[in-house]
């Protein structure tokens, strides 16, 4: 059984922070549970453009109020607490905080924490994603 407290994997290299939003990686690759798990934050007044090509990704909403725009139609979601998002055919997506926003988030293949956007808005594929 794995159990950790998110307040304490804040205060290690779990926590990834760039301007304008933070993730803390509770489960990762190397868990071996098949996705990862993470607590993301998006600070007020701040828009972000993400495309993971390679990972599908369900969101749940915690706290906090914005939009998500789909941007391959234009079609535009609230978010507020209670509505999950998953990005079942890798949408390409714009993320609009109104309020600070936190998600709880999967990925599948999990991210292994050493990941970093591209400037496509990506991360790369997993390994053995890659190497086939
Ligand atoms: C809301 C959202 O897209 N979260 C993604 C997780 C974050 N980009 C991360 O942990 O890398």
């Amino acid at each position: 059984m794995i159990v950790r407290d998110l307040n304490k994997a804040r205060e290690t290299d779990r926590l990834v922070s760039t301007d304008g939003w933070d993730s803390t990686r509770l489960l990762l690759a190397d868990d071996n549970m098949g996705f990862s798990f993470h607590v993301t934050r998006i600070k007020a007044g701040t828009s972000h453009v993400f495309h993971y090509k390679h990972h599908l990704e369900a969101v749940f909403c915690i706290e906090g109020e914005g939009q998500i725009k789909d941007l391959a139609t234009g079609e535009v979601h609230e978010i507020k607490p209670g509505v999950i998002y998953a990005l079942d055919k890798n949408d390409k997506h714009e993320l609009s905080a109104k309020s600070q926003i936190t998600f709880a988030c999967t990925f599948n293949p999990p991210v292994t924490g050493n990941e970093v956007h591209r400037e496509d808005g990506s991360y790369a594929p997993a390994p053995e994603v890659a190497a086939e």
